[in-house]
């Protein structure tokens, strides 16, 4: 390791420590994580038996988890439904009447539904599917904007077994129609339109050109929103409300093995193809649950406000299954944070007393943008807990985030992915706190730091995130290619590799340094995107910065730049060295960009995610691959 390298890990190392409040421990249901986790580890089958029964089984189960490395059963045997878990465990209770989901749309509508009427609409939902001849392991596909639609869908599929397969609808025609003919979906859920930023975004077509070379699709239900309706053409298309009209609102859910799958999620990996991530009923159901709960210390009077899609990951874990399974009322607005203006959010917090608040960095840093004069025009003193949830945080960012919500109110820096259905490295509300670390493993998680071999790493070295036990919400298979769910267990021997570059600290502290994939070797030393990311988005006169590794002669690989400037700011060849000369200050000699170019905006995916293998592409004259997940 060269002496450049060293200077650059220790200017990472972020000696800040944000202890919490007393008030926020007090108020914990964890107080003492060391403790718990060292129990929770000790034995982590009786750890999840524990937690799994304070939710809802039809048969209670013979085993705990039966682990053939690296396929895992959990809860062998035992039936249950996480539809059931999410509404009728409350309805048999006073929370019968209280507020599940509060919508909020982008026309400024408002839309209440309590737990007893969600489960009524749920109900008529999986009557309709029934309807349909829709059975136990049949794929739906949900094409919806964001719309409370999308949350009965999918809870009406889980209902009787029904797999869902939720498409973000950004998606275009080619991406929608790869992952209808993957799935084989009978049913195509989708609406009319969607609204982003007041433009209006024809769905329908989207959906018809999809379609129109998918055999397998009977059906496409739409909700209609606009007014005169759009004409459907019967009997292939029906309407929404006509479709749920004649059917009552109670249908049993139905009592599935534990292991029953629940959804395919498509997300993308290093390659072109999407990729089917499979999750199953029971110990989805159990590790979302856990996790919503002690994160966000969810308690019965919080308002939860997620700002996630349910189309990513984000928004099924934690918009819709883990806060149902707790019982919250959670808040979701259609939309985007900067309009109608950027204090939108912060005009939602206060209007609806929301309590907890969880969004991304991406999303802090566009707010940053706009300045602190947004959030400071509202009252944000219900807030309780934050969240942030995608990528690493970069530590200016998150002390803009920390202060202007009031300066005391803990970041829960969740560390997860698609393929682990739940947040398995991230802070709990009593635990210290070091802005820009996920801090350590959830309870009964066991994760680690290694190099290629598998061999942990001592503190302070770079290397592979890896988990290694298995947890009750992993994905259980990859839809049609259990090959490639292999590699993520074979490429390091005996644990889960995730393909995150990280460290441990002296106090085992994780940090999260991006993709094994955006590792950047400049001269034989390693360097992560996300830390000259965050060294240039440190710098007063940018809002956003996206860096990739371009061949160099000499050194392997150069570092190039992408920078977005703050509104006001000004390209000039006095600004470009400033950005360097900040860096080497930031970071030291190796990790000064080479090239930086200003630009207007940088190549994300739906969730926020910069894509740079697009931007490598681009600049390196080659196919950029699948790029049906980019937004702009
Ligand atoms: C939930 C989600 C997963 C990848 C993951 C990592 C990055 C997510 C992060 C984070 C650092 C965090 N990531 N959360 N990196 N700190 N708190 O984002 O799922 O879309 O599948 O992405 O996102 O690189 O490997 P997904």
């Amino acid at each position: 390791m060269g002496h450049d390298e060293k200077a650059l890990e220790s200017l990472m190392r972020g000696d800040r420590v944000v202890s919490p409040t007393a008030a926020t421990t007090a108020a914990a249901y964890i107080q003492d994580y060391d403790a718990e986790y060292r129990r929770s580890i000790a034995d982590p089958e009786a750890f999840w038996d524990r937690i799994a029964k304070e939710l809802e089984w039809f048969t209670p189960w013979r085993k705990v988890l039966d682990w053939n490395y690296p396929w895992a059963k959990w809860f062998v045997g035992a039936t249950c439904n996480i539809s059931y878990n999410c509404l009728d465990r409350h309805l048999n209770g006073w929370r019968k009447n209280k507020v599940a989901v509060i919508w909020v749309g982008e026309q400024g509508e408002e839309r209440i539904f309590t737990y007893g009427e969600l489960a009524r609409q749920v109900n008529r939902c999986a009557n309709a599917l029934k309807a349909l001849g829709l059975k136990q392991g049949d794929r739906v596909t949900i094409y919806l904007p964001k719309i409370p639609e999308q949350i009965v869908a999918m809870l009406a599929c889980a209902r009787i077994g029904v797999i869902h397969s939720v498409v973000y609808s950004g998606f275009s025609a080619p991406a929608l129609e790869s992952r209808i003919k993957d799935a084989e979906s009978r049913l195509v859920i989708t609406a009319d339109v969607g609204y982003d930023r007041s433009k209006v975004i024809k769905l329908k077509p989207v959906v018809d050109q999809a379609v129109a070379n998918c055999g397998s699709v009977e059906t496409v239900v739409v909700v209609r929103r606009e007014k005169p309706g759009i004409a459907l053409a019967a009997p292939k298309e029906v309407d929404w409300d006509d479709w749920l009209a004649g059917e009552k609102p109670v249908c049993e859910a139905v009592p599935l093995d534990a292991e029953t799958p629940l959804y395919i999620l498509y997300t993308s990996g290093t390659t072109g193809k999407p990729k089917g991530v499979v999750h199953v009923h029971g110990g989805y159901m159990v590790g979302t649950y856990l996790t919503t709960k002690y994160v966000f210390d969810l308690k019965d009077n919080d308002v939860y406000f997620c700002v996630a899609d349910p189309g990513w990951v984000t928004g099924h874990s934690y918009i819709v299954y883990g806060p149902l399974l707790n019982g919250a009322t959670i808040l979701t607005a259609e939309g985007k944070p900067d309009y109608p203006n950027p204090g939108r959010w912060w005009n939602l917090i206060e209007r609806y007393g929301v309590s907890i608040f969880y969004t991304t960095p991406t999303a802090v840093r566009l707010l940053m943008k706009y300045g602190e004069e947004w959030p400071r025009k509202y009252d944000l003193s219900s807030l309780r807990i934050l969240g942030s949830v995608g990528e690493p945080i970069n530590p200016e960012a998150w002390e803009w985030y920390h202060r202007v919500t009031g300066g005391t109110k803990p970041i829960m820096d969740t560390w997860w992915q698609t393929e682990t259905g739940m947040i398995l490295i991230t802070p709990l509300p009593s635990v210290p706190l070091k802005p820009g670390s996920a801090t350590r493993p959830f309870l009964g998680v066991e994760a680690d730091v290694v190099d290629r071999t598998g061999k942990p790493l001592p503190a302070n070295e770079g290397g592979f995130a890896v988990i290694t036990k298995p947890w009750p919400a992993m994905m259980r298979t990859i839809y049609k290619d259990p090959d490639r769910y292999l590699t993520y267990w074979h490429t390091i021997p005996n644990c889960y590799t995730a393909g995150d570059v990280c460290r441990k600290d002296d106090d085992g502290y994780f940090w999260f340094m991006g993709r094994a994939d955006d590792v950047i070797k400049v001269a034989g030393n390693r360097i992560g995107t996300a830390e000259v990311e965050s060294a240039l988005v440190s710098h007063p006169a940018v809002a956003e910065a996206a860096v990739i590794g371009k061949p160099h002669k000499t050194a392997g690989e150069a570092i190039k730049a992408f920078v977005i400037l703050k509104q006001g700011e000004h390209e000039s060849p006095e600004l470009i060295q400033g950005l360097k000369d900040h860096v080497l200050q930031e970071l030291g000699k190796i990790a000064v960009p080479q090239e930086i170019d200003i630009v207007p905006s940088l190549p994300k995916t739906r969730s926020g995610k910069i894509m740079r293998r697009v931007l490598k592409a681009k600049e390196l004259g080659q196919d950029p691959g699948d790029i049906s997940t980019i937004e702009e």
